[in-house]
This record gives C-alpha cells, sequence and structure tokens, in this order.
C-alpha cells in the first residue's frame, strides 16, 4: 500500500524560499499516496521553466521533456500505456505561451490525463518577463512601462474549447488543491487544474495576500452547479478567472474509446513482433 512517503525522493528542489510551486508538488504527492497508487504507476511530464523542474522532485516514472511541450508527450505516454496515471505539468508561459496550440487540441481530444499548472503571471526561470496571464499593464523586467498586452483567462479558453473538468487552486490551500487532484486522476477526460502559485521574487503584484483578498472560492457557494457549463462561464466572466474550486465537469467520450481497434490491452504490454505476411508483402515491393 503506498503512502506519501513513497512518491518523494531525495531531490531538493531549487526553488526559492517561499514559491508557491512547494505547495503544487507537496499537494500531487498528497493526492497520489491518498489514492493508494504506486510509483510505478504514475508519469509525471512537464515542460520548461521553475514550475517545470517538478517532474523530478516526484518519485515516480517522469520526464522533464521541452519548452511548451509536456503536453504532446503526456498524450503520447497515455496512448502507448493506458494503464498509467498521466500527470502533465508546467508554467503559464510554458503552458498558455509556446505550449497554448498543444493545450488547445489536447482539451478538443479529450485524452485521459491531467494537467497542472503553476500561475505564477510571470515567467520565473528567465528571470522576470511578463507571461500571458500577466494582467494589462503589468510591470516586468520587459515592459517597465506595463504590457499592452491583455491578459489570457485559461479558465475562459478551456471552456470554449470545450473541456471535460475544469478546476483552479491556491497554493496556499493545500487541503482543496489535495481534493481538486484526486478528482481530476478520477475524471476519465482531460482535466486542467490552473493553480494560482505566486512566484515571490520576481512578482510583487500577484503575492499570496492579493490572491486571498481577490479569489473567490466556488465551493463556499452551495448553489453553484459545476455541472452547468453557462453558469460556469458566467462565474469565470463575473469573477475575471479568479475562482478556485471545481468549476465544470461532464461526461463526454474519451479520445481511446472512439479510435477503431484501439486495443484495451496498453501497447507497451503488447508482444513486439512483426506480422509475417504483411512484412513479406512490404519486402517484395522491393525485390
Ligand atoms: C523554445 C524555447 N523558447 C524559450 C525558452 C526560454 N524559456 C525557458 S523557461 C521560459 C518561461 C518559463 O515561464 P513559465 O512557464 O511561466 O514558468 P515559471 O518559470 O514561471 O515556472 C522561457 C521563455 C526555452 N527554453 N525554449
Ligand atoms: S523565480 Fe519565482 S517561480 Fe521561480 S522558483 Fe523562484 S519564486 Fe518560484
Amino acid at each position: 500500500m503506498a503512502t506519501v512517503k513513497e512518491f518523494r525522493n531525495n531531490v531538493r528542489p531549487n526553488w526559492c524560499p517561499g514559491c508557491g510551486d512547494f505547495s503544487v508538488q507537496a499537494s500531487i504527492q498528497r493526492a497520489l499516496g491518498n489514492m493508494d497508487l504506486e510509483p510505478e504507476n504514475v508519469a509525471v511530464i512537464s515542460g520548461i521553466g521553475c514550475s517545470g523542474r517538478i517532474s523530478g522532485y516526484i518519485n515516480s516514472y517522469g520526464l522533464h521533456g521541452v519548452h511548451g511541450r509536456a503536453l504532446p508527450i503526456a498524450q503520447g505516454v497515455k496512448l502507448a500505456n493506458r494503464d498509467l496515471v498521466v500527470i502533465a505539468s508546467g508554467g503559464d508561459g510554458d503552458g498558455f505561451g509556446i505550449g497554448l496550440n498543444h493545450f488547445m487540441h489536447a482539451v478538443r481530444r479529450n485524452i485521459d490525463l491531467t494537467y497542472i499548472v503553476m500561475d505564477n503571471n510571470i515567467y520565473g526561470l528567465t528571470k522576470g518577463q511578463h507571461s500571458p496571464t500577466s494582467a494589462f499593464g503589468f510591470k516586468a523586467k520587459n515592459t517597465p512601462q506595463g504590457t499592452i498586452e491583455n491578459a489570457l483567462k485559461p479558465a475562459q479558453v478551456a471552456l470554449s474549447a470545450g473541456i471535460s473538468f475544469l478546476a483552479q487552486g491556491f497554493s496556499s490551500d493545500v487541503n482543496q488543491l489535495t481534493s481538486l487532484i484526486e478528482q481530476a486522476i478520477q475524471h476519465r477526460g482531460f482535466s486542467l487544474i490552473n493553480v494560482f502559485s505566486p512566484c515571490v521574487t520576481y512578482n510583487k503584484i500577484n503575492t499570496y495576500d492579493w490572491y486571498r483578498e481577490n479569489i473567490v472560492n466556488l465551493e463556499q457557494d452551495e448553489n453553484y452547479d459545476s455541472s452547468n457549463k453557462a453558469l460556469a462561464m458566467q462565474k469565470v466572466f463575473e469573477t475575471n478567472g479568479l475562482c478556485t474550486g471545481l468549476i465544470y465537469k461532464e461526461d463526454r467520450p474519451v479520445f481511446q474509446d472512439l479510435v477503431p481497434g484501439y486495443k484495451e490491452e496498453a501497447i507497451t504490454s503488447q508482444e513486439l513482433r512483426l506480422d509475417d505476411e504483411y512484412f513479406a508483402k512490404v519486402m517484395n515491393q522491393f525485390a
């Protein structure tokens, strides 16, 4: 029986003290332990960024990929081995900047995996440039007069693209985040958890206190119905994207179920062997 401890390794994160990403790491480990999963049945795939280091800090299979490419890799891993619990993870720049196109198509495709984004409204690893989720007017190292681009709201984009599970969390609420991760893993289909995860070094605006003052926790609204897409849209727009909890969930067909001939058995456990007859036919073309 696996416990949280088994998902810890001896690698000490090199994140700055106080970085929101520590809580995301702890929440993933807690969720995996609570769900009684074994490390060998889990793969954590990340992109590039401070947040992208997370795959090296969890004791499971993992891959620290290329900037913006966590999702294509994660989808390939899941298609090859449907028995693995696959978690893709990274930052807002990684996922909603360079990786946005992959995100939109992963949402459409609805392959069964969980995507956890550490959204700090800045590029941390490259030392403080504005990111796609930085607010209009946000002053960063590269925008001393304030950015003149409108902010992308991940929850709006995800709902518009047809996501089947959407939640948002906050690094200072590990209990809520852990529960959301468990629900996302249990969900059959593509799930996004966008986590407000402060960068204490380069973002002095979107601090822990700023989030505490501005976030609306949907779990405190007993009339909120996460199966109502119109209501989800309304809340996301009303709160300017700053709401936490389970925002929307629906059951819809998963990609693998619709691929003709996709075997129940994982590709990784199938015998690697050429069909002799087919091979001979191909070779005959060159004879
Ligand atoms: C193709 C490519 N373009 C740009 C970079 C440089 N780069 C590395 S990390 C990063 C931004 C990371 O920001 P974010 O995803 O928000 O993660 P954070 O560091 O804030 O956790 C950039 C632009 C790169 N590594 N590869
Ligand atoms: S630079 Fe920011 S995002 Fe990166 S580790 Fe430090 S606090 Fe975290």
